[in-house]
């Protein structure tokens, strides 16, 4: 892994470039964006506010036909409106619920599995359960990036994997977060 650039960071793990940038997920123009979803698939605040609101009604009506997805699971819907073609819905814990470490662990591997699945080349991430959730974001930071690099070191499709944070104090995190794991 080498660091590219500082000022959005990117590093390299085998073929696919990792990259933090801040700013409104609902704006990438990546294959796939994650929603920060529920288990029962309903589309509340946060991330999932401004996927109904930019995506529009269709990204829910797909949800629906979806019979729910347990925490730590993640499933596929078109992207509506959204600049992203679809919309990963990955499932994390709500903090104090048990578990939540494996099972936000899971969230991230299973969306990053359901891309390729998919044959998507790239895939947008936010700051999973750590809005209305109640997970905290540096605890957050070290299991999703240490996830995403485990997975990327192996047989993957995907040529770029971003975190899109919400502000600079997010951001300030995953990065102190990322450069310690390089
Ligand atoms: N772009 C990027 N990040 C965002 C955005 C955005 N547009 N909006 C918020 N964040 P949350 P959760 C950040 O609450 O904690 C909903 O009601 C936010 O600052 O979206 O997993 C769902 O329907 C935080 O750091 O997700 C579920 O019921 C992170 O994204 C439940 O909340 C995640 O915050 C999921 O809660």
């Amino acid at each position: 892994m080498e660091t590219i650039t500082d000022t959005e960071l990117q590093i390299q793990i085998d073929n696919t470039t990792l990259e933090l940038s801040e700013g409104d997920i609902t704006e990438l123009y990546t294959d796939a964006i994650v929603n920060a979803a529920n288990a029962s698939l309903i589309l509340g605040a946060g991330v999932a506010g401004a996927v109904r609101a930019k995506g529009g009604p269709t990204i829910q009506q797909e949800c629906d036909e979806i019979d729910g997805c347990p925490v730590g699971g993640a499933v596929i819907t078109t992207g509506g409106n959204l600049k992203a073609r679809h919309v990963i819905h990955a499932v994390g814990p709500r903090k104090g619920e048990g578990d939540e470490e494996e099972k936000l662990r899971n969230a991230t591997l299973n969306s990053l599995k359901v891309a390729d699945e998919n044959g998507l080349k790239s895939i947008g991430f936010p700051a999973i359960s750590t809005g209305v959730y109640g997970f905290p974001i540096e605890r957050c930071a070290e299991i999703m990036l240490a996830a995403t690099i485990d997975y990327l070191q192996q047989e993957t499709g995907l040529k770029k994997v971003v975190f899109c944070l919400y502000g600079e104090e997010a951001f300030g995190v995953f990065e102190g977060v990322l450069k310690k794991l390089q």
